[in-house]
C-alpha cells in the first residue's frame, strides 16, 4: 500500500479542516490519515469547578478524525496518563482485523502509562458520522471525538449538498474527578453519582453557571442549508436534541443513510450518531440549541438541559436567545414515534441487504441483578445480566485468547435462550436478583445469518438499554412493548428497508429483534452503552468463527499490541 497520496495532518488544524466540505481532502486515490494521539491530562474548568481530566492532545473533545471512504487510518496512541487506556472506534467494522476495535480485555490489553500502540486500520463501504472513545473504566467522559468519513470522491450524498457542516457531541460534565464517582458506586454497590451537566461540544450553556463563555455558538447565514454531524457522548443518558424555530431532517444514523425525515426533535442514545440538515430559513435571530434526557422509568437521573447557540450572521451576541420545546423526559410516545421513522435509505448504490432467512436464533434477556457483597452498604451490589449471567471481566484480551487458543479464558456455551422463561415485563420481581458470574461468549459460524432478540425485563424495573454491536452493523427487524412473542411478532418485521445501525435502543418493558450476517471473523463486544450498565456486567461477546477462504480469517496480531 505504502505512502500513496499520505497526508500529515497537523496537530493545531485538526479542529479547523472539514467545516468546509471538500476542501480538505483533494487526493483522488486511497489515502494513508495518520493521527497522533497523546493521553494526556489537563486542568479544566467547568460550572465553576477546575479539575484535571484525561484527554486527547489536552483537546475536550478530543480531536476529528477525518478520512475518505476506502483510505487507511494510521493513530498513534501514546499515553501518558495514570489510568490504562485503549481507543475504539464506534461503528468501524474493522474487517479481520479485531486488533484495531478497541475494547479493554476484549480485544487487546490495555495500553500501559507510558505506553504507546498504533491503531491500523481500513474504512472500507462506510461513510458518515461515528465516533472514536476510550473502552475502558469510566474514561470515555472526556476521551472522545468524532470520526468524520466523506464519501468517495466523485461520489455526491444522496441529498442536497450542505453549504458547510459542524459536529455537535453531546455529553455529560461531573465536578467530581469521574473515575472516583465511579470508584465509589463501585465500593458501595449502588448507583454513582449522576452529572452535574450535560454538554455540547463540551460546553453546559449558559444555562449553568459561570458558562457564558462555556457555550458553543454556530454562525450561520441565511439562506444556507447546514449538516449537523451530531453524536452522543453521555455516559448514561439518553438525549432529545432540538433546535429553537428549526425542523431538522434526519438523513443517516450510525454512518448509514436513511430515508429523509423531517422532525422537530431527534433521540439520540449513548453510541449513537445522527445526521440532519437544517436550513436557516428563518428571522435572523438567535436561537438555542438544546439537549436533554429521555428517561421513561423513576430512576434519578441528571435532568438538566445543555444548550448552544444557532446565531444568524450579524445578530448581535446581547440578544437572548428562544428556547426549543423538548419533549418531556417521560415522553416515551415521541421515543416510539421516532424511532418507528427510521428506515434505511436502500438506493441500487446504497441497498439494504437484509438477512432473509435465518441461521441461528437467539434471544437474550436484559434485566437488572442484586448480588452478595458483605463490604457493600446495603450488603448486596447492584448488577446487570444478559440471560442470567453478569458478565465477568478477564484478565487478557479475549481475541489473543481465541487466536492463540489459551484455554482457561473464557467459555463458549453463552446460552441461546435463558435458562428459565417467566413473564419477562410482568409485575416487577423484586426477590432473588441473583445472577450467575462468567466469561461466557457464544460461538457464530462464519457468514451465518443471525437474528438475536433482546428482551427487557422486570427485574427490580424495566428500563430502556441501548446496545452496541462491535465489528458490524445489523438491522433492526422489529420491536415492541412486552414480551416478544415469536408466533406474531416475526409477521411485522420489516424485511426492505429496516434501519442499519450499530447501537439501537431496547425500549423500556419491551424488545427489539436485529439481524445480521456474521462475516467477520474475530471476538466482537455486544453490550449496553450506558457505562452503568457495561460496568454492572451487561455484556457478552461472539466468537466468530474463520471462514474456509484466505481472505476469511483474522489478520495476524500487530507486532506493538500491548502485552496484559
Ligand atoms: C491543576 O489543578 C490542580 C488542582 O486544582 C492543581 O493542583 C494543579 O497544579 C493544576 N495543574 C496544572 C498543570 O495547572
Ligand atoms: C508514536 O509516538 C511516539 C511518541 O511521539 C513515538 O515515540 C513513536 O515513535 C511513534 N510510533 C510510531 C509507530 O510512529
Ligand atoms: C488495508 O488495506 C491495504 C491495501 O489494500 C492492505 O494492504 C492492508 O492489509 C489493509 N489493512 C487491514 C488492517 O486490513
Ligand atoms: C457523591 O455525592 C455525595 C452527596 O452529595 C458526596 O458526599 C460525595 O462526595 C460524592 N462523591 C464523589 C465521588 O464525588
Ligand atoms: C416543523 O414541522 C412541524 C410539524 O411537521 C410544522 O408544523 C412546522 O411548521 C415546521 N416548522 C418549520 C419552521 O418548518
Ligand atoms: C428533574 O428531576 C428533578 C428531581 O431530580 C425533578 O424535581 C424535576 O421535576 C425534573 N425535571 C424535569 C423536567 O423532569
Ligand atoms: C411526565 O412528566 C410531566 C411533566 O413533568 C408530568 O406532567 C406527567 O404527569 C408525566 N407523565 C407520566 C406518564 O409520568
Ligand atoms: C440500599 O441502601 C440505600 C442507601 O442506604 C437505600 O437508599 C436503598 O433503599 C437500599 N436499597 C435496597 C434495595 O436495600
Ligand atoms: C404477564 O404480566 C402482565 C402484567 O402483570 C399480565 O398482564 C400478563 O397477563 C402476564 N402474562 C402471562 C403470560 O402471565
Ligand atoms: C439466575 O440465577 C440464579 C443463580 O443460579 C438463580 O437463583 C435465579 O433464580 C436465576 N434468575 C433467573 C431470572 O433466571
Ligand atoms: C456469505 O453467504 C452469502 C449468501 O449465501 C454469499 O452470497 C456470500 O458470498 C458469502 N460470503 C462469504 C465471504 O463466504
Ligand atoms: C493496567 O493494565 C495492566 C495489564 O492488564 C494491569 O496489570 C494493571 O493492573 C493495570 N493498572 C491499573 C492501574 O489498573
Ligand atoms: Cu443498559
Amino acid at each position: 500500500m505504502g505512502g500513496r497520496g499520505r497526508i500529515n495532518f497537523s496537530r493545531v488544524t485538526l479542529a479547523l479542516v472539514g467545516l468546509f466540505l471538500g476542501s480538505f481532502i483533494s487526493a483522488s486515490e486511497a489515502a494513508v490519515r495518520k493521527y497522533q494521539f497523546d493521553i494526556k491530562v489537563k486542568n479544566v474548568s467547568r460550572l465553576c469547578h477546575a479539575k484535571p481530566i484525561v484527554t486527547v492532545n489536552g483537546m475536550y473533545p478530543g480531536p476529528t478524525i477525518y478520512a475518505r471512504e476506502g483510505d487507511r487510518v494510521i493513530v498513534n496512541v501514546t499515553n501518558y496518563a495514570q489510568y490504562n487506556m485503549s481507543i475504539h472506534w464506534h461503528g468501524l467494522k474493522q474487517y479481520r482485523n479485531g486488533w484495531a476495535d478497541g475494547p479493554a480485555y476484549i480485544t487487546q490489553c490495555p495500553i500501559q502509562t507510558g505506553n504507546g500502540y498504533t491503531y491500523d486500520f481500513n474504512i472500507t463501504g462506510q461513510r458518515g458520522t461515528l465516533w472514536w472513545h476510550a473502552h475502558i473504566l469510566w474514561l470515555r467522559a472526556t476521551v472522545h471525538g468524532a470520526i468524520v468519513i466523506m464519501p468517495q470522491q466523485g461520489t455526491p450524498f444522496p441529498f442536497p449538498q450542505p453549504y458547510r457542516e459542524f459536529n455537535i457531541l453531546l455529553g455529560e460534565w461531573w465536578n467530581a474527578d469521574v473515575e472516583q464517582v465511579e470508584k465509589q458506586g463501585n465500593i458501595m454497590g449502588l448507583p454513582p453519582n449522576m452529572s452535574d451537566a450535560h454538554t455540547i461540544n463540551g460546553k453546559p450553556g449558559p444555562l449553568f453557571p459561570c458558562s457564558e463563555k462555556h457555550t458553543f455558538v454556530m454562525e450561520v447565514e441565511s439562506g444556507k442549508t447546514y449538516l449537523l454531524r451530531i453524536v452522543n457522548a453521555a455516559l448514561n443518558d439518553e438525549l432529545f436534541f432540538a433546535i429553537a424555530g428549526h425542523n431538522m431532517t434526519v438523513v443517516e444514523v450510525d454512518a448509514v443513510y436513511t430515508k429523509p425525515f423531517t422532525t422537530q426533535s431527534i433521540l439520540i442514545a449513548p453510541g449513537q450518531t445522527t445526521n440532519v440538515l437544517v436550513q436557516a430559513d428563518q428571522a435572523p435571530n438567535r436561537y438555542f440549541m438544546a439537549a436533554r434526557p429521555f428517561i421513561d422509568v423513576a430512576i434519578a437521573v441528571d435532568n438538566k438541559t445543555a444548550t448552544a447557540i444557532l446565531q444568524y450572521k450579524g445578530v448581535p451576541n446581547t440578544v437572548i436567545p428562544l428556547l426549543p420545546n423538548l419533549p418531556n423526559p417521560n415522553d416515551t410516545q415521541t421515543a416510539l414515534d421516532y424511532n418507528k421513522q427510521l428506515r434505511s435509505l436502500n438506493s441500487p448504490q446504497f441497498p439494504a441487504n437484509v438477512p432473509q432467512k435465518v441461521d441461528r436464533n437467539l434471544f437474550y434477556t436484559v434485566g437488572l441483578a442484586m448480588n452478595a457483597c458483605p463490604t457493600c452498604v446495603n450488603g448486596t451490589r447492584l448488577q446487570a445480566s444478559l440471560n442470567n449471567i453478569t458478565f465477568v471481566m478477564p484478565q487478557v484480551g479475549l481475541l489473543q485468547a481465541h487466536y492463540f487458543n489459551t484455554s482457561g479464558v473464557f467459555t463458549t456455551d453463552f446460552p441461546d435462550k435463558p435458562p428459565r422463561p417467566f413473564n419477562y415485563t410482568g409485575a416487577p420481581l423484586t426477590a432473588n436478583l441473583r445472577t450467575n458470574h462468567g466469561t461466557r461468549v457464544s460461538k457464530l459460524a462464519f457468514n451465518s445469518t443471525v437474528e438475536l432478540v433482546l428482551q427487557d425485563t422486570n427485574l427490580l424495573t424495566v428500563e430502556s438499554h441501548p446496545f452496541h454491536l462491535h465489528g458490524y452493523n445489523f438491522f433492526v427487524m422489529g420491536t415492541g412493548i412486552g414480551n416478544f412473542d415469536p408466533a406474531k411478532d416475526p409477521a411485522n418485521y420489516n424485511l426492505v428497508d429496516p434501519m442499519e445501525r450499530n447501537t439501537v435502543g431496547v425500549p423500556t418493558g419491551g424488545w427489539t429483534a436485529i439481524r445480521f450476517r456474521a462475516d467477520n471473523p474475530g471476538v466482537w463486544f455486544m453490550h449496553c452503552h450506558l457505562e452503568l450498565h457495561t460496568g454492572w456486567g451487561l455484556k457478552t461477546a461472539f466468537v466468530v468463527e474463520d471462514g474456509p477462504g484466505p481472505d476469511h480469517s483474522i489478520l495476524p496480531p500487530p507486532a506493538d499490541l500491548p502485552p496484559c
